[in-house]
């Protein structure tokens, strides 16, 4: 047996040498859920169960527990415990750990700190086996610095002064996902340039999979599928070519010696101009297959994207389906085919994705986005996990045990690879990480989830803001967890509610142009493929004799979706075009029941809004006033979605919007944002 005394600190010293603060003045808003707590240490005896290191960032949590003094660590644990752990307390101030991946310890560790930081007492034994194998951050982040779709700065990671310099930001990172069960990242963009698997790159990649490795955080890389004819290697990038193949294997062979902790591909092809094996006559599984041959004795897998979508189709929440069912069985065993939560693209409330269960024999994994692409970027709050709790939570009906997509998607198909999540990340290098101060609620929620899918989104606010406000009164706490848990209704109510989607400008994802028309755009780029505003009513029809997507749901959904008076309403216009003087289950015509939802979310925004006021004085002044700002532009964006939407639709209804409107749809029209998808919305964007 070996005895430890926990050193505190041995991480953050092996990375001082490679460190430069790039970042050297304080947070503004310190309220990431770690950094409020107190972090207060005593001594504790490690032992374990046979000679292991066990790393200084379990040992330096550990000591923060109160209670304990001893802990005995065994890595024994079985197959069954994953990377989770058991613990156990036989006696007063000592408790035993068991484990089978080593990561376990810090999961076991940072649970126990969470549990006293929240002030919930340890009721031992304690068994958490995580719901899902891969718990994935998808970055998509540029080799420039830009992020896709990121509302928080530049990317963390410092490229040009890589592999020499890491940011100190990237230890922090990695150790706030350490405490969240998050162990794996995808570093860049499924736009993927080729050069990210260039020599240079690599050495930059390995330098924070080295970082990411004492965390329990394993790497992957977005790969764009012409990378070997791109980088001058191949005349061609076809999958059944054999020098392909080959540039492929060795290429894996290089990533594995440079990282050891590298777990594999994350794949967009043959989707919105991006190269695939579809350029070659064959198909996603022959793409995907390629590269899981490659990385197949590593025990690295393929995370192939479904989100596919061509100009031509009639309905482009079906194309998904149709192109990846009939593929279902030949898929490599190492591939997960990873699946938007909705049919479409992120919006604040869609249907969930048919394609789930649709391909009993394929692994398949949710892709949720936690950057606010679609519901107010980084200026509106909006607290994600109703939504994706939403999808994960949907029966799918496929068969006779009516698993859940969580319950689906976490199962492992076969008992040698794993299960996964993925989450868009919103991380940056803002002096907040997330952007909006409140937004790291939601890079916290997607990590509790990845763990523990059946958490509500409601115990993880609380969670999430008894640690982020660890001073605050319990009052402030549970008045920002009701502001959270209003926040994304408030959102699908002001933007689209009732089953409406993509009513977004075109050249951004922010504010709305149910009216836009670009000459000679993609028609299913443009918002009146979506709405189909007409005299008669509202909505897409996908009924049966609509596009009849409603057929690729299992019974009774698909039945209950086709039927007008069965469609959940806050489904109605994603299934029906329904007509103006509809009635809807409250008894009001569907205009009318549109004009409330429409109300309703500016009220719910002003009521968010002076919920947060009551703070003022009880929390830090700056973080208060920075959400107060916030607000304030939410507010006059809630009220311009809500002009903008009803009057442009009122031209079609010729019904009185009830509540009146402040703006002048001409005006409206006539003004633009200029944002592009590497800008984000700022407080101060527009004078009103
Ligand atoms: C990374 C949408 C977004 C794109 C994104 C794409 C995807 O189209 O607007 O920015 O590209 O989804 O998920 O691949």
């Amino acid at each position: 047996m070996m005895k430890y005394i926990s050193r505190i600190g041995f991480v953050l010293c092996i990375f001082t040498a490679m460190l430069s603060c790039s970042k050297p003045e304080p947070y503004k808003v310190d309220n990431l859920w770690l950094q409020n707590v107190s972090q207060s240490k005593h001594e504790i005896y490690i032992i374990t169960s046979r000679p292991i290191n066990v790393s200084p960032i379990v040992s330096d949590i550990l000591s923060t527990i109160d209670y304990i003094d001893t802990v005995y660590i065994s890595l024994d644990g079985d197959v069954s415990l994953r990377d989770g752990f058991e613990i156990t307390m036989p006696h007063q101030r000592r408790i035993d750990i068991l484990v089978r991946a080593s990561a376990g310890l810090i999961y076991a560790a940072f649970h126990l700190q969470r549990l006293q930081y929240c002030g919930c007492e340890a009721t031992f034994p304690i068994r958490e086996v995580p719901s899902f194998d891969l718990r994935m951050l998808n970055h998509w982040d540029n080799l420039d610095g830009t992020i896709e779709r990121g509302y928080a700065g530049h990317s963390l990671w410092n490229w040009s002064s890589l592999p020499d310099t890491a940011s100190s930001l990237i230890v922090q990172y990695a150790l706030f996902n350490a405490s969240i069960g998050i162990n794996a990242v995808v570093l860049n963009n499924v736009n993927a340039a080729p050069e990210m698997l260039d020599k240079e790159h690599i050495e930059k990649a390995a330098t924070i999979a080295k970082i990411f490795s004492y965390y329990g955080i394993r790497v992957f890389l977005s790969v764009n599928f012409a990378s070997p004819k791109a980088l001058g290697f191949t005349k061609t990038a076809d999958p059944l070519n054999n020098e392909v193949r080959a540039w492929w294997r060795d290429k894996v062979a290089e990533l594995k010696e440079a990282m050891p902790n590298f777990g594999g591909f994350l794949v967009k092809a043959n989707s919105e101009g991006l190269p695939g094996p579809l350029d070659y006559g064959r198909s996603h599984a022959d793409g995907a297959n390629m590269l899981a041959e490659a990385l197949e004795p590593y025990r690295g897998v393929v995370l192939w994207r479904a989100f596919v979508y061509s100009p031509t189709d009639a309905d482009r929440a079906k194309q998904a389906y149709q192109e990846f069912v009939p593929l279902d069985g030949q898929f490599a065993d190492n591939v997960i085919v990873q699946i938007k939560n909705g049919p479409i693209d992120f919006q604040p409330r869609e249907a969930f994705s048919p394609l789930f269960g649709a391909m009993p024999n394929t692994q398949q994994a949710v892709e949720l986005q936690i950057t606010q692409e679609y519901t107010g970027h980084a200026v509106q709050l909006c607290y994600l996990p109703p939504m994706w709790k939403e999808a994960l939570d949907s029966k799918i009906y496929r068969n006779d045990t009516l698993p859940t997509i969580a319950e689906l998607t976490s199962v492992r198909r076969l008992r040698k690879w794993p299960s996964a999540i993925a989450g868009v990340a919103n991380i940056g290098d803002d002096r907040n990480w997330c952007g909006h101060p409140l937004a790291n609620a939601n890079w916290y929620a997607f990590g509790r989830l990845a763990w523990n899918a059946s958490l509500s989104s409601d115990s993880i606010a609380k969670e999430w803001a008894t640690l982020s406000f660890a001073k605050a009164e319990p009052a402030v706490r549970d008045t920002i967890v009701s502001i959270l848990m209003q926040s994304r209704e408030a959102v699908v109510d002001y933007m689209m509610p009732m089953g409406l989607h993509h009513l977004f400008a075109f050249g951004h994802h922010y504010g709305p142009e149910p009216w836009c028309d670009v000459p000679g755009a993609r028609e299913d780029w443009l918002p009146r493929y979506y709405h189909r505003a007409d005299s008669i009513g509202l909505g897409f029809d996908r009924t049966t004799t609509g596009s009849n997507a409603v057929a690729q749901y299992a019974a009774p959904l698909d039945s209950i979706y086709n039927d007008i008076n069965t469609c959940p309403d806050e489904l109605l216009l994603w299934f029906h075009h329904a007509p103006w003087s509809h009635k809807v289950k409250s008894g009001r015509t569907m205009w009318d029941e549109l004009c409330y939802h429409y109300d309703r979310g500016l009220k719910s925004v002003a009521r968010m809004h002076n919920e947060w006021k009551t703070l003022r004085g009880k929390i830090d002044e700056q973080l208060w006033s920075d959400v107060d700002e916030h607000f304030n532009r939410q507010e006059l964006d809630a009220r311009w979605w809500h002009d903008a939407c009803l009057l442009y639709f009122q031209q079609f209804s010729r019904q009185p919007i009830p509540q009146g409107t402040r703006y002048n749809l001409d005006k409206m029209k006539a003004f633009h944002i200029r944002m592009d998808n590497y800008t984000s919305a700022t407080i101060g964007y527009r004078e009103d």
